[in-house]
Parts: C-alpha cells; structure tokens; sequence
C-alpha cells in the first residue's frame, strides 16, 4: 500500500493497572499516528490488552467472576486511560477475541503442518508466576532469575518451535537492516546476545491442566499456547479482523519497551521467517520511567498513576512531559517537580503566555483581525516552513524531543520577534502603522504552525489554538498542504483560545492545624501545621504503609512504645503512643509511617521513622487504611 503507516503498541497484560509506563508507549505512537496522518499517510494504529495466561484465570477466580467476564472488565481500564489520554487508536485487539484465536490457530497449524513445531520430552526449571521455563544455567539457588520466585523442576512432552534454525537468517537479516531495531543500542545488544548464544528451540505449549487459560493447540487439546506465541501474533491478527483493509502487513513500527526486546527481536521475527512472511520495518525499544529512582511496583505502591496526573495537570501537559524530557530510547526518572516544572517554564510560560499576549494585542490593535502586513518576515517565514521537513525526518527516526526542540526554536523566536519589536510601541504612531500590521500578522501567521506542528503532541489545546486562529478543524488538514507562509490570510476574525495552560499554583493553601504525629513525649498532639510548603517540600516525605510485626514498652517511659514493623523492609519505630494503645492492640495493625526521616534516638532507643496519628481532646487516633494494602506501599 502507498504511503502506509502501520504502528503498534505492546498489547499490555490486562490484569496490570495502567501506569505512566503504558501511557507512554501509547501516547507515543499516538504522536506518530497524528502526525503521519497529517502528512496524508494511510495509518493503522493498534493496541490492545494481552488476556490469557493463569495469573488473569487465578485473579478472575479470585474475584468470584469467569475469565471473561474478568477479562471484559479489566480492559475497560485500558480502554479509559486512552479516552483520557486523546489516544486514536484505530484498533483495539484483545487476545481473547474469537477472530485473533482463530488466527492463532491458523499459523499454528500452519507451522506445525510445515515441519516447524515437533513435541519433545522436556525437562527444565518452571516458574508458575512468570509461566515459563529457565535451564540449568539460568536457575541459581532455584529461584526464578525474572521475579526471584522459586522454581520447580518439571518433566513432561510439550511442543517446540525449531527457533534455531533461524540464528544464522536472523542475525543476517539485522546486519542487513540496520533501522529494523532501534536505537543502535539495542540492535547491538540483540547481535551480541546471538553472537554468544545459540538461538535453542523455543517450548510453545503447556499442558492444559497447569494452564486453561489460553489458547488450544488446534492439533492437540491436551494443550494451550504459550501466552507470547498467542500473544505476539495479535499485531497480524488484527490486520486481518479489525481493519476493513487488510493489507497493512507488515508493521512499519513496532513500539516495545527495553523489557520485551528479546521476545519480539528474537521470538517474533523467527516466528515469521518460519511462517514465510514479512518481518516488521521497525522494532523501537524505548527506556525505562522510574520513580525517583525506583522501580516502579504495584507491591512497593510507587506506580505512577496517569489517571490522577491527567486530572490535576491535563492529558496534553503529561504528553508533553513524558516526550520533552527525556530521549525516546533512553531511560528516565519520574517526579512532580519536574513535571509541574515543565508545565510552568516551557507551557504557561513560553508557549501560553505567547498566544495570549499575540491574541490580546491583535484584540487591541486590529478588534481580533488579522491585519494586511505590508512585508513578508523572510527569516521568520523560512524558519517556519523549515521545520516540517526536519520534523518529518526526526520523527520518523522517533526523535521525539530533537522534533520538540526544533518546534521549539520557533516559540523562542516569535517571544523574541514580541520584544524586540514591542507592538505596544509600534502602535503609538501613524508612521509605523505599517510596520504593526506586519508584525502583528507574523505572530498570528507564526502561532498558525505552532498549533500545526505541535497538534500531534498536544492534540486538545493545539485544537483550540487552530481554531481560535482559522475557526477550521486541525483534524483534518493536510500538513503540507497548510506549512506555506501567508494562509492564514489577511482580515480573518480571530476568536477566543482562553488560557492554554495555566499556571501549576506551587504554594498549598493553608489548612487548619488537624493531624498530629505521633513520635516523642515532647511532640506528642501539640503539632500545629500553619506553615505553607511547595508541592515539591511535600514530595520530599516519603510516607508508607508498615504492618506492626512487634510491640513493647519502652523501659523507664509510660507513653513510648518500640515497633517492629514491615514496611516493605524491617525496621524499628519508636511511637509516643503508650497512654493510648497498648502494644497488644498494636501487633498486626497496618499504619502509616514517614520513612525517610533521620533516625533519632527517644530514651536511648533508635527510631527509624514516624507513626502517624491524628490527635482531639479525647486522645490519639492512629492513622490506619480502610481497605487491606500491602506493607510497604507508598502513601500519597
Ligand atoms: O509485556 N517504563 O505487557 P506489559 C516505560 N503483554 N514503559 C513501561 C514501563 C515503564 N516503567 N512499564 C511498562 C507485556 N511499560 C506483554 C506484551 S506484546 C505482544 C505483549 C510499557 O503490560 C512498555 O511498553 O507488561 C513495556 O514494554 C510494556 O508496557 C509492557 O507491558
């Protein structure tokens, strides 16, 4: 197909909740969607969830609810966040679909009838958790080397796909391909693992007493699919059920974090080589968001939630965030502070505080209407025009924040072309009457492609800036054919864009004195919080859910008491709460503690922490959870 752009995203394991890790793989592709169909490419976007496997069936059971009326209800969440998110997929598979079963079914027949799939006796290591096997080799201690879980030597006949015969056309077709993996990083990293590995066969099935949750061998029931077998095969599935067209395959861009580079570089192309078809143009592995240097876990309780940062900051200031601040490919650090500080410096400031003054004056001076400029800005003109070429290159090699910065250099220059040009002055006089209209015509020309070029990243307010300038629908256009100077055209009615980006209010409001917390004798229900701290103050405590494992008295005193608790690891707090509980009722409770504050000694007895309680004239209320959490989970 002419000028197709097929792009996918890893179709995420539905029993996950959504973070800002799926978010940005998604929104990701999103861009390149928006922007390919902008350049008036023929785009599919996929992405789906991921529903087999016996954690999604053990879970269901769980809940009391079949598997798929389980499965139907996780995806929502899935679902949500791409609402939330102005996501435009055009497809989203679920691997529980009828259609992409089938489809599974279909190749593995397929490759079975070919002489690819054989059974054999197996014997290696299982991980029940991971749901797969590891050799000798990568076993140590018998624990899982992925979770760390414990592993069972397992004996049984399970069906093979001959992945080695493939090592030498795999390795060949990378070193001949060299944008099929990307970045260089990673392409080094999948030749060097073939360099010293010899590809093996790969088990494909499991027997369907220890897995029911799959799909079945269409030649043997005694057996489902591997979850990566069925699960990989969704991004040609979908092509052939969920699109009208069925001739995208194969993929222009396959988007992958690091995580799942072996199983689509190594699994995935040798599963097609074996099926005679295509392999994908591009495979993307992009980095790793932690949190503050952590690995982001629903057990710790540090997951970044997309949800509540749409909600407080807007879907567009996250998409922003998460692509100006860190090179697509390389690994990056979550905090707030960053993020609001993102949203004051380059959005409210530069960008917002641009289209408002630039629509204010031109209220002032011309009642809203784009005046006739006596002359052409030469330098401001070519640098506009410029950037779609250069755009298009950087975001085709997925050069998110090179594209961002190019954009940028024409926001910079247009808050430059204001002061240096100071309109206000320009409009005191008859004489440079002429002068305004041209300056005044280059802001609201020069805003017309800020809103184009940035519309794929920023969709909603890039929206309303387009139409507040054209009163015409950014979806819609043909990004070559609206990047030429001069259409915005001359006595166009401008309307109302309201404020793009507000400002990220830093400063809490003050609240009157309520909670107290509860450490020393000293301290003990006299905390009188009237202080006003940043946002980014606050995020310096670390606040955590602990289980109390222990209690006792502190010697020679009547109110502190010494706890051993979980709180994700061991550690001893010392809590002035004895007039209040004793250590009995305190054993098994799960509170809340400030985890990072510097151990201090009450009584000569080190505590590492603070438990946390609100206090009235009655006395001290431990602050506890209304629903069970684990220990150790992060207390916003
Ligand atoms: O692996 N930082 O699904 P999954 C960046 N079902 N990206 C992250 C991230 C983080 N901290 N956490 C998750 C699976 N991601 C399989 C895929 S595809 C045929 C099957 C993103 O729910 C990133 O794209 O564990 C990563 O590869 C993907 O979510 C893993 O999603």
């Amino acid at each position: 197909m002419e000028g197709k752009f097929y792009i996918t995203t890893p179709i995420y394991y539905v029993n996950d909740v959504p973070h800002i890790g799926h978010a940005y793989t998604t929104v990701a592709a999103d861009i390149l969607a928006r922007f390919n169909r902008m350049m008036g490419r023929s785009v599919f976007f996929l992405t789906g969830t991921d529903e087999h496997g016996q954690k999604v069936f053990k879970a269901a059971q769980a809940a009391g609810l079949s598997a798929h009326d389980h499965t139907d209800k996780l995806c929502e969440n899935f679902k949500n966040l791409w609402t939330r998110l102005d996501i435009t997929h055009d497809a989203f598979i679920r691997t529980t679909d009828k259609g992409h079963i089938e489809i599974v079914q279909e190749l593995l027949q397929r490759l079975y009838d070919k002489g690819e799939i054989v059974k054999r006796r197996y014997e290696g290591w299982y991980c029940t958790h991971d749901e797969r096997f590891w050799t000798d080799k990568d076993v140590k201690d018998r624990n899982c080397p992925d979770c760390g879980r414990a592993v069972e030597k397992i004996e049984e006949e399970n069906y093979f796909f001959l992945m080695s015969k493939y090592h030498e056309a795999l390795v060949n077709h990378i070193k001949n391909n060299p944008g099929c993996i990307m970045p260089e990083s990673r392409r080094n990293e999948v030749l060097g693992f073939l360099r010293t590995n010899a590809l093996g066969d790969l088990c494909i099935s499991r027997p369907h007493q220890r897995l029911s949750w799959g799909v079945p061998m269409p030649f043997d029931k005694g057996y489902v699919t591997y979850v990566w077998f069925d699960a990989l095969i969704n991004y040609y599935s979908a092509t052939l059920y969920k699109s009208e067209n069925k001739a995208w395959w194969p993929a222009s861009v396959h988007l992958v974090g690091k995580d799942i580079l072996t199983t689509h570089a190594v699994f995935w192309s040798t599963m097609l080589m074996a099926l005679e078809m295509p392999l994908p143009e591009r495979l993307f592995a992009h980095g790793w968001w932690t949190m503050e240097g952590q690995k982001m876990s629903k057990s710790v309780g540090n997951v970044v939630d997309p949800f509540e940062l749409i909600q407080r900051f807007g879907a567009d200031a996250l998409r922003y965030f998460l692509f100006r601040e860190v090179p697509f490919g390389l690994d990056g650090d979550y905090s707030e502070g960053a993020l609001i500080g993102r949203i004051n410096t380059d959005l409210a400031n530069d960008l917002g505080n641009l289209a408002s003054r630039s629509f204010a004056m031109l209220n002032k001076y011309f009642d809203g209407k784009t005046p006739n400029p006596d002359a052409v800005e030469i330098e401001l003109k070519t640098l506009s025009e410029g950037i779609l070429l250069k755009i298009d290159a950087l975001l085709e090699e997925l050069a998110f924040q090179k594209a961002l910065d190019e954009i940028w250099a024409l926001v910079t220059y247009l808050n430059k072309y204001i002061d240096t040009n100071k309109p206000w002055v320009l409009a005191k006089s008859k004489e440079t009457e002429g002068k305004l209209r041209t300056v005044m015509y280059s802001l609201m020309e020069g805003l017309r492609f800020v809103s184009l070029y940035l519309y794929p990243f920023m969709p909603k307010s890039m929206a309303a800036l387009y139409r507040g300038l054209t009163d015409g629908d950014i979806a819609n256009v043909n990004l070559k054919a609206v990047s030429t100077w001069g259409l915005l055209g001359k006595d166009k009615q401008t309307g109302e864009i309201g404020q793009l980006f507000p400002r990220i209010d830093t400063e809490a409001k003050p609240q009157p004195p309520k909670a107290a917390a509860a450490t020393s004798e000293k301290d003990e229900g006299q905390m009188n919080i009237t202080d006003i701290i940043d946002i980014a103050d606050f995020a310096k405590v670390k606040l955590k859910t602990a289980r109390v494992l222990a209690a006792e008295a502190v010697k020679g005193s009547n109110k502190l008491i010494r706890l051993t608790v979980d709180s994700g690891e061991q550690r001893q707090v010392v809590a002035g709460i004895g007039k209040h509980y004793t250590p009995e009722q305190l054993v098994g409770k799960t509170v809340v503690i400030v985890a990072n504050l510097k151990p201090a000694k009450l009584m000569g007895v080190e505590s590492q922490g603070m438990v946390l309680a609100a206090s009235d004239s009655e006395g001290l209320a431990l602050i506890t959870l209304d629903r069970e959490i684990p220990p150790g989970a992060q207390v916003k």
